[in-house]
């Protein structure tokens, strides 16, 4: 990760113009349930921390939620409700366009130039495809699911995006997405900035409450499993306590499958209070396993009260975020336009006639 300001191909026309800017982050989440703590830990917490020091662009992807078949009630509930939250976590709008994926048309056009020069045999090798078509009925896996990662490349590549800050499970998806800019450059000329993924040191990879060895998950079910960023203080701590754990007394940092429970609890404990490790094997030494289940409840409620203060009151003035989000909308699709007309002239589509300058 570099400070200075990135060269960028500038889209006005074919020789390349090159411009100064600050360096550019880009990231999202899907509007498909209720946002959880790995949520927060793994992606909210980091984005709101940097800021300050980068040009942001957070996106509630719709588009990549209707891959998995959506009610569209909740999913326009779920989008005012992720941007809302959004805002709450911190996010600000001098430093942060926060917008709607389906606003910017450029998403889906340039997922489809991107989707027409990705080889099969990438996408073939996909985690998140396998491990979420694995769990579905062969009728209801839909072809975007399987080319959600172009369109995640699309995403990011739109924006020249520098930096991809996203919990641990969407580190392949990153990778792709370089590849495929490299892949572009050297058939069509430079275009594309190069991302890196940014991982959270501490707290990239939260389990379910109930099923520690898989990754918390909004579309998981069970109640038990994941504690939501609205839940209140007495739904905390009636999850916590019920954390799966082990037959084991030891409260330790441990990579044992065996002992997922009390690390992941240990992960959370520490991704909430920004603890070191060994000051928190300290705390918990001779302890047993009620405690550390009430301590971290107590830690999580601590850490999500601001956020769901804040989010109660942006609930209470309305229409503001619908306004955010159209103004924002309108930023996202200056800045993808020049990306998208530079794309357009590369593989070559002719220009509409009302496009092309006078000489
Ligand atoms: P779904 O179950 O609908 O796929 P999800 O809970 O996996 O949803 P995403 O929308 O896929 O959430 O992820 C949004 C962001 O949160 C990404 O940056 C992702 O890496 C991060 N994230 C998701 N789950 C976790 C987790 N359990 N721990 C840490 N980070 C996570
Ligand atoms: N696939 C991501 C969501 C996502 C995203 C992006 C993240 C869609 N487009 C661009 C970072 C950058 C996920 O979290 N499941």
């Amino acid at each position: 990760m570099t400070d200075q300001s990135p060269t960028v191909a500038s889209a006005t026309d074919t020789p390349t113009v090159i411009k100064q800017r600050p360096p550019r982050i880009f990231s999202g989440i899907q509007p498909t349930g209720q946002l959880h703590i790995g949520n927060y830990l793994g992606a909210l917490k980091q984005w709101a921390q940097l800021q300050s020091k980068y040009d942001n662009f957070y996106c509630i992807v719709d588009m990549h939620a209707i891959t998995i078949p959506q009610d569209p009630q909740e999913l326009r509930e779920s989008t005012r409700r992720n941007a809302a939250l959004y805002l709450a976590s911190g996010l600000d709008p001098k430093y942060c366009t926060i917008f709607v994926q389906s606003h910017v048309a450029a998403h889906a056009e340039l997922g489809w130039i991107l989707t027409c020069l990705t080889p099969l045999g990438w996408l073939n090798r996909m985690h998140q495809f396998k491990d979420k078509s694995a769990k579905m009925q062969a009728e209801s896996i839909s072809a975007g699911l399987y080319t959600y990662p172009t369109l995640m490349a699309a995403d990011i590549l739109l924006y020249q995006t520098d930096l991809v800050p996203v919990g641990d499970d969407q580190k392949q998806h990153v990778e792709l997405t370089r590849d495929l800019a490299q892949r572009f450059n050297s058939m069509f000329g430079e275009t594309f900035t190069l991302p890196d993924a940014m991982i959270p040191v501490s707290g990239a990879r939260i389990m379910g409450l109930d099923t520690p060895n898989a990754k918390m998950s909004k579309s998981a079910i069970g109640e038990g499993h994941a504690i939501t960023l609205l839940d209140s203080p007495e739904v905390i701590r009636k999850k916590m306590m019920r954390a799966t754990t082990d037959s084991h007394r030891e409260i330790k940092f441990s990579t044992d499958p065996e002992r997922a429970g009390v690390n992941n609890l240990l992960t959370i404990y520490q991704a909430f209070t920004d603890e070191p490790g060994e000051a928190i094997e300290a705390h918990f030494e001779g302890k047993g396993y009620g405690d550390l289940k009430k301590t971290v409840a107590e830690a999580v409620i601590e850490g999500l009260a601001p956020l769901q203060s804040r989010y109660y009151e942006l609930v209470k003035e309305g229409g503001a975020i619908d306004e955010l989000l159209a103004k924002s909308a309108e930023r996202a699709a200056e800045v993808a336009a020049q990306t998208l007309d530079l794309v357009r002239d590369r593989v070559g589509f002719i220009r509409l006639a009302s496009k092309v300058k006078p000489s």
